[in-house]
């Protein structure tokens, strides 16, 4: 409605974001919401390309095999570069990792110095580019540590827990272009207006239902899910846990995500034979996802333990990946526990 009235009444995200900072932060020197301004940028550059992917030449593979063993779109390449250019003229960014590149990176002449470390998934399900299903770039905000020991590599700067995370998001490029994000005060959506190259406050302060209708797994993996999981999905499909869950599962995450974070239900990637630790990446794609599900009211895991917890060893490691709203979640860890 409120694009149709005389008046426009916009919220930007930028403007969102300065109104958060005031509020909660009222020291907050602004530098946050100009990081953030780099992100969303460089999002709208990925978009525009999404957007015409067949169109540009640049939906088939890049030629070049990256760190996950993966066949490099060239879309990767070109949403992986655009945050990298964005990011590096925000001055306060110290060291940012993708999941593209097998090393964090430190900005020249930085050496560490300025408060923010970005880690982000640039193009996350870019396998599905060529056959017009939708994609998504996630990121995840994480503050300088003040107490790096002086003989320090500033890129370790990178290897926190999910808990210190300070802001969140993903934004998925499908039927419209949507951008949720945290900074720990609830969880907020904006379209990208395409008119106006903004993008839009369209759902405030999303809540995860308590309990949803979908359970999302790739159960052409059912014959490797430990025997506990294939018991506890059993269970959903049969009404055990109040009504049948059907099956809604894309194979992209943030599509995926969207979905269980909008409708409630649960959404697994177990342990399987391929993947012992799971499929997904804990620093940029299980833990922004984890911080905006907690936001919303839902709950993310790893099997085991709450996923923000783990204190990662390495950027590109792996984990098992179950998230979803607090009944789900509930009747999970139950499911779980009764296996010990
Ligand atoms: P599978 C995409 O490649 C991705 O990293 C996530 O976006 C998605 O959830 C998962 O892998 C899909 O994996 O094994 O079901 O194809």
């Amino acid at each position: 409605r409120a694009m149709e009235s005389s008046k426009p009444s916009i919220t930007t995200v930028q403007q969102h974001i300065l109104a958060e900072q005031r509020k909660y932060s009222p020291a907050a020197s602004g530098s946050f919401s100009w990081l953030l301004s780099g992100i969303t940028l460089a999002t709208k550059m990925t978009e525009s390309r999404v957007r015409r992917a067949g169109l540009l030449e640049v939906a088939g593979a890049a030629g070049a095999i990256n760190v996950q063993g993966e066949a490099q779109q060239i879309l990767d390449v070109y949403a992986d570069q655009a945050l990298i250019h964005c990011l590096g003229v925000r001055e306060n960014v110290a060291v940012i990792a993708s999941e593209e590149n097998e090393e964090a990176i430190m900005f020249d002449g930085r050496s560490g110095e300025g408060k923010y470390v970005v880690v982000f998934d640039p193009l996350d399900g870019s396998s599905n580019i060529d056959v017009n299903v939708s994609v998504g770039t996630i990121f995840s905000i994480l503050s300088m540590p003040k107490d790096l020991p002086k003989d320090a590599d500033p890129r370790e700067a990178v290897l926190q827990p999910g808990v210190k995370q300070i802001a969140a998001g993903y934004v998925v490029y499908g039927s419209s272009t949507i951008l949720v994000y945290t900074t720990g005060h609830g969880v907020h959506g904006f379209t990208l207006d395409p008119s106006v190259g903004a993008y839009v406050l369209s759902h405030e302060n999303i809540r995860m239902p308590t309990s949803g209708t979908y359970y999302s797994s790739n159960d052409g993996y059912w014959e490797s899910f430990p025997q506990p999981y294939r018991d506890f999905i059993t269970d959903l499909r049969s009404g055990v846990h109040g009504q049948s869950y059907a099956l809604r599962y894309i194979g992209s995450l943030v599509a995926d995500f969207h979905r269980t974070l909008l409708k409630g239900g649960i959404f697994l990637y177990p342990p399987t034979e391929k993947n012992p630790d799971g499929k997904l990446r804990l620093l940029y794609e299980a833990n922004p996802i984890a911080f905006i599900a907690e936001q919303a009211g839902g709950i993310a895991s790893d099997g085991m333990q709450r996923v923000m917890d783990i204190q990662p060893e390495e950027i590109h490691q792996r984990t098992p990946f179950i998230v979803g709203g607090p009944l789900e979640m509930a009747a999970f860890s139950q499911a779980m526990e009764a296996t010990v």
